[in-house]
């Protein structure tokens, strides 16, 4: 079951149920505006599904503009939960590097402050590459939909836009190499009802075309993170309450060759298997 925000025209956002890749259900008239109460119940999906079957309106997704799939909810990321990303980032730093060992192997998992909802971007709107940085990349991760409770209901694609330069000079400046304007997308809609240990058979795919040309692509495996996505909930709600619900990244398993920076006007393309595709375009900011 997956679910959308859009907006048609001028009208104000709208929730959807996705029926195919071309297709969406309008909740309107059902009294579903918003994400957060199918999100909160116990029953959300099977709610969903006996919605499904009534003849409601359909709109063409070519029809709406997909909205980022987050209402309230702070966006938070963990770190290093993929191998490739510890050595990656072991490499990029000369001073830093023995953070990355450890807390790869740590009981507790690196997690960090992404972005504020309204942030967001959405499917189909740019990402930034911040104009101070000399060495940007996409971070194509899966993203945990957790509801106030800590439950996670969902699961939808992350783009962790990191400038690795900044990190790579000092670790002290990681917030200025993830946390800028444009630098977290998420979409395009949520998977509703998972189970992780079926998340963890999608795959996630990257592709990054200059001037309608390829010019990087990636493949890792869910399955690859190292830690669990309860272990990672857990230690997020740690002292820590989400009254709106919380979306965690799990970190990245693709990192592109060092010689490799994002420019204007590149495309980058996510999917994940049991989601969709997510797709930016990059601006400067
Ligand atoms: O430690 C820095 C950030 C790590 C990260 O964003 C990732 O592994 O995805
Ligand atoms: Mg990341």
């Amino acid at each position: 079951m997956k679910i959308c925000r859009f907006i048609k025209g001028n009208e104000d956002v709208r929730i959807g149920l996705v029926t195919d890749n071309s297709t969406i259900i309008d909740l309107t008239s059902t009294g579903i505006t918003t994400l957060q109460p199918l999100l909160e119940a116990e029953d959300g999906v099977a709610r969903l599904q006996a919605l499904a079957k009534n003849s409601l309106p359909r709109v063409p997704l070519s029809d709406l503009r997909l909205c980022a799939p987050v209402e309230r909810q702070e966006v938070w990321a963990a770190g290093v939960t993929y191998l490739r990303s510890k050595t990656a980032r072991m490499e990029e730093s000369d001073f830093s590097a023995s953070a990355y060992d450890r807390v790869y192997a740590a009981e507790r998992p690196e997690i960090f402050f992404k972005s504020l909802p309204e942030k967001v971007v959405p499917t189909g709107e740019p990402v930034g590459i911040r104009r101070d940085a000399r060495w940007n990349v996409p971070e194509p991760e899966l993203a945990l939909v957790i509801n106030s409770h800590g439950k996670i209901v969902g699961h939808t694609i992350g783009n962790d836009m990191s400038s690795r330069d900044i990190e790579g000079e000092n670790l002290l400046y990681l917030p200025q190499a993830k946390t800028y304007h444009r630098s977290c997308a998420l979409g395009p809609w949520i998977t509703l009802g998972t189970p992780e240990a079926a998340a963890r058979d999608w795959k996630i795919k990257i592709e990054i075309q200059r001037n309608g040309e390829s010019v990087f692509g990636g493949e890792t495996s869910v399955g690859q993170i190292k830690r669990g996505f309860e272990e990672l909930t857990c230690f997020l709600f740690r002292s820590q309450v989400f009254p709106h619900g919380a979306v965690l990244l799990t970190g990245t398993g693709i990192v592109p060759p060092d010689t490799f920076t994002l420019q204007e006007r590149d495309v980058v393309t996510i999917e994940i298997s049991g989601i969709g595709t997510l797709q930016n375009s990059v601006t400067m900011v």
